[in-house]
């Protein structure tokens, strides 16, 4: 299977060898590959070859190295679309996982600083400040901290936000929701983030920052989420400007 004569590395051809195997679900989820040895072995190749094209998959996130345990087929990237505005619980859902919230604080707040001001309150007006682990069957995505005026939205309670916070400001406020900007970055998991988030500390994670508006442009939601680097990619269609 392995071709020593091809222009293509072999590296390489082990590589797409795995993926293969993979996309072929012979190697599922949760799996631990063969040890560098045997499969070194087994396709008369040297480790070293062997551990590059393991590497690559790593970086790439298909595998995932545990130290001391061997090396697993990874869990799948979700591909969220950065086009339209939907909700966690509505992103979830159209994927066909059951989406839930693991609350992790819930306070009323004085405004102060750049929440004040995205959210047009003034310094020391009241805001909630919700902190929420976002799970899809149960695995933790992301963790969510969102503000939003308590003065505009005064009836959310602690069962409400394990819940869907559009669909109760859609369904049971007869809110419109509008549009929103959001900006992503890069960022390492710091302690707390890590833990709740069930990864390491210092392992990648995704910066998203969200002002939601209604349709009548008040700004209803300021949103700090950090999402699992290695549950998501994020996608968006490009049409050129004329
Ligand atoms: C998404 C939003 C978040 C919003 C939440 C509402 C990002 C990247 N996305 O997670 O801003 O608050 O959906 O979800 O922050 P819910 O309706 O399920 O509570």
């Amino acid at each position: 299977m392995i071709d020593k004569q091809s222009p293509l590395p072999i590296y390489y051809q082990i590589q797409e060898l795995i993926r293969k195997k993979i996309d072929k679900k012979e190697w599922q989820t949760g799996d631990v590959l063969p040890s560098e040895r045997i499969f070194a072995e087994q396709y008369e190749v040297s480790r070293m070859t062997v551990r590059q094209a393991v590497t690559e998959l790593v970086n790439e996130g298909l595998l995932r190295r545990e130290k001391g345990r061997g090396t697993f087929v990874a869990e799948q990237k979700f591909t969220q679309t950065l086009q339209g505005l939907t909700s966690f619980t509505e992103d979830m859902k159209e994927r066909g996982l059951k989406p839930s919230s693991r609350l992790v604080s819930f306070n009323v707040k004085e405004a102060a600083g750049k929440t004040a001001r995205v959210l047009g309150l003034n310094d020391g007006e009241a805001v909630y400040e919700i902190q929420r682990i976002r799970l899809a069957d149960h695995s933790p995505m992301a963790m969510e901290t969102t503000y939003i005026s308590k003065a505009l939205i005064p009836g959310l309670t602690k069962n409400i936000v394990q819940n869907s916070i559009y669909e109760y400001v859609e369904a049971e406020l007869g809110l419109a929701i509008g549009y929103g900007e959001q900006s992503l970055e890069a960022a390492l998991a710091m302690k707390k983030e890590a833990e709740l988030l069930e990864i390491e500390l210092n392992d990648p994670v995704l910066l998203i920052s969200r002002i939601t508006h209604l349709q009548d442009k008040t700004p209803f939601e300021y949103v700090k989420s950090a999402y699992r680097g290695d549950r998501y990619k994020f996608s968006i269609q490009m049409p050129r400007n004329e």
